[in-house]
């Protein structure tokens, strides 16, 4: 029987709240509501249906109990999980294509309006595949990365090259246990192969293909987009942004950019910024235009641009709900059908711009590469033209915005800590080393309406941060925190364990560290590379004290993310439901697969995923884990308020003494 959520049980975000209350007001339908309509299948959800062939759907729900094929319950969830992890391998990657196509049209002087705006990082990333760099113009350079990242995605044999960039021991794991990938296309379209009825049917030898195929995402699709994105649009490095429903403006003419791929939105900036668009808007009776982002196109252009973030998943709607917004612009994936519906309570207009995406009753206006800039001010022009269609009666814009200081790049971070001349990790590292930071935690992913939004992201930085964890944040994780005000270079300093204050103090660092979309968890692995490679934390990522968490998943795409940083030596743990659990209680060896992918991956990679719903055990098994690291590289256990007594706090108590002891204990002079 569904069970209908009090609001505050909805999202603890108190902007969503007063959307939530509007919904309910109008009469709206929301992910939220629908959440509580729909109860999910049990047995779906727990890995246990087969759907593979047209001799089922087969659900196994008892002892011993196969498919019409024969198929076993362990075989059925291996392959359900690894179709899952071929589909968000497939997304990110797929996003890296088009980027790697767009360089090479941007190389060849075909595709409007773009440019090479980062060539230290062209001629860096073209550095590791021995591109010549010397003596040549940045377009001749990008023009031979771009051919050799398209071929990535269609080699057939062979390894696919930017995993050359993870540290030398796991690349011989990854030999060892045959899944440096070959392509990207091709292991994708393997795991599709392999789990079509009648084929693999050994569970380990399916979820190793698994991690061949989420590997191909982490280490080449993902990693090529990220490279691309820094190279075209521009390496992150932190500036000022704001966060939240309250960066709509009810004076402008609002355009909400939602998706993932930041060649369509960032053409979107520079169109919102050109004079005669400007001129347009304000002809048309409003103060500007006034772009605003929602998901991972929200952190592309947070992070680079200081674009606002409108909100994370979870907010795609309740923007629409605000009546202030004349159009929704909207790429590919994590965008809701159900936006169009809602969208007809108002004036605003659904448009989507992919090849790839369309939905029934949107307005379409396809992106083209090699006009870019017109195409992206045609589409300004539709939603400027829509403002006079806005019913003032209607618009309830919540006054609640946060500030946030977002990229952090892999590239900065190392800047951060040593400066120009002396960049390095190796403060970090130290700081590890000695017990100021405890370790590293990376809170990354999405809202998923079946828990409160934002709930469980938040509690379980805050919690790490009281424990002396470094937490570095993506994706709508990142946002979360961002609405929050933690990612702010003081604001969050308070509720910080006393050792990570020292540091963050004295780098002149928030304490959450936002590193971009999702697709930016390859900088994650870079990061975790170059500590290694810096030396003191061991020889391979699966030694350095850091966990992964993603308290609130939904998509496929995280679970490719999860399934890559297993391979590459990580803890990995997700809130919410595990889609292979099985029913212990009733079925027994049902979860054969839950304990494959913990164990069994751990043997293998060093690094496993495990599904813990409770947050306090979450946090728990996090520091187990950190610790549990810190032991085995003989570093000395953590202790709480071992530190910080330097910094800002010891000025700040010294700052109180009288002021002879004040000029001995800070200058040593002798008191006259
Ligand atoms: Ni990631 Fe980004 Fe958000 Fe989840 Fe969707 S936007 S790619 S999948 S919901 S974090």
């Amino acid at each position: 029987m569904a069970k209908k959520r009090e609001i505050k049980e909805y999202s603890t975000d108190p902007a969503a709240q007063q959307m939530l209350i509007r919904a309910e007001e109008l009469g709206i339908g929301t992910a939220f509501t629908r959440a509580d309509n729909m109860v999910p299948c049990n047995i779906g959800g727990a890995g246990m249906c087969c759907k593979q062939c047209g001799m089922g759907p087969c659900r196994l729900t008892k002892n011993g109990e196969v498919g019409v094929c024969g198929a076993t319950l362990d075989t059925i969830q291996a392959r359900n999980l690894t179709r899952a992890i071929a589909a968000g391998g497939a997304a990110h990657s797929d996003h890296g294509r088009d980027m790697a196509f767009l360089l090479k049209a941007t190389a060849k002087g075909e595709a409007e309006g773009y440019s090479i705006r980062d060539v230290a990082k062209l001629r860096m990333v073209a550095s590791y595949y021995d591109i010549k760099v010397e003596g040549r113009s940045p377009e001749e350079v990008a023009n031979d990365l771009a051919d050799l990242y398209i071929a990535q995605f269609g080699q057939q044999r062979g390894e696919v090259a930017p995993a050359v960039r993870a540290p030398k021991k796991r690349q011989q794991v990854w030999r060892e246990q045959k899944v440096w990938p070959r392509g990207v296309d091709r292991e994708v379209v393997e795991a599709l192969h392999r789990t079509h009825i009648g084929d693999d049917q050994d569970p380990a030898h399916i979820l190793n293909h698994a991690v061949r195929t989420a590997l191909a995402d982490g280490w080449a699709g993902s990693m090529i987009a990220t490279d691309i994105s820094d190279i075209l649009f521009g390496t992150p490095a932190p500036l000022l942004g704001q966060a939240n429903l309250g960066v709509i403006k009810e004076d402008m003419v609002n355009v909400v950019v939602h998706g993932h791929e930041p060649s369509m939105s960032e053409m979107l900036v520079a169109a919102s910024q050109s004079p005669d668009i400007i001129a347009y808007a304000k002809a048309a009776g409003a103060h500007g235009i006034n772009l605003s982002g929602i998901c991972c196109t929200a952190n592309e252009i947070l992070m680079r641009q200081g674009i606002p973030a409108a909100g994370n998943f979870l907010h795609q709607e309740l923007s629409i709900m605000t009546g202030a917004v004349e159009a929704m612009v909207v790429d590919v994936q994590c965008i809701m059908q159900a936006l169009v519906g809602l969208a007809q309570n108002f004036h605003t207009k659904i448009i989507t711009t992919s090849p790839k995406v369309k939905i029934k009753g949107a307005t379409h206006i396809e992106f083209d590469e090699q006009k870019a800039l017109t195409i992206a001010k045609e589409i300004l022009k539709t939603a400027i033209d829509n403002f006079k269609n806005r019913e003032s009666a209607k618009v309830r814009i919540p006054q609640i915005k946060e500030s946030v200081i977002p990229g952090f790049s892999h590239e900065y971070i190392n800047y951060m800590l040593g400066g120009s001349y002396r960049a390095s990790f190796r403060p970090l590292n130290d700081a590890i080393m000695t017990g100021r930071i405890r370790g590293v935690a990376a809170i990354v992913g999405c809202n998923n309406p079946r828990s409160s939004q934002d709930y469980l992201h938040n509690l379980v930085v805050k919690e790490l941060l009281k424990q002396d964890v470094l937490v570095v944040q993506t994706g709508c994780g990142a946002i979360a925190a961002g609405k929050l005000g933690l990612m702010l270079g003081e604001a969050g300093l308070s509720e910080v364990g006393s050792g990570l204050r020292e540091v963050c103090e004295t780098v002149g660092i928030p304490p959450v560290l936002h590193m971009g979309s999702c697709v930016d968890n390859t900088r994650i692995l870079t990061v975790l590379t170059q500590m290694v490679e810096e030396g003191g934390l061991g020889d391979d990522i699966d030694q350095v004290p850091a966990v992964g968490l993603a308290p609130e998943w939904m998509s496929e795409k995280a679970l490719a993310i999860a399934t890559y940083c297993v391979a590459s030596g990580a803890y990995v743990i997700f809130g919410g439901a595990s889609p292979v659990s099985g029913m212990p209680d009733r079925v027994s060896d049902s979860d054969l697969v839950l304990k494959y992918i913990s164990e069994g991956w751990e043997k293998q990679y060093g690094g496993k995923l495990e599904f813990i719903p409770d947050p306090q055990e979450m946090i728990f098994k996090s520091l187990e884990h950190i610790d549990k690291k810190r032991a085995a590289l003989g570093l000395p256990a953590w202790e709480k308020d071992k530190f910080g007594r330097s910094g800002d706090a010891k000025m700040n108590e010294l700052e109180k003494l009288p002021l002879a002891e004040k000029r001995e204990a800070i200058y040593g002079l002798a008191a006259d």
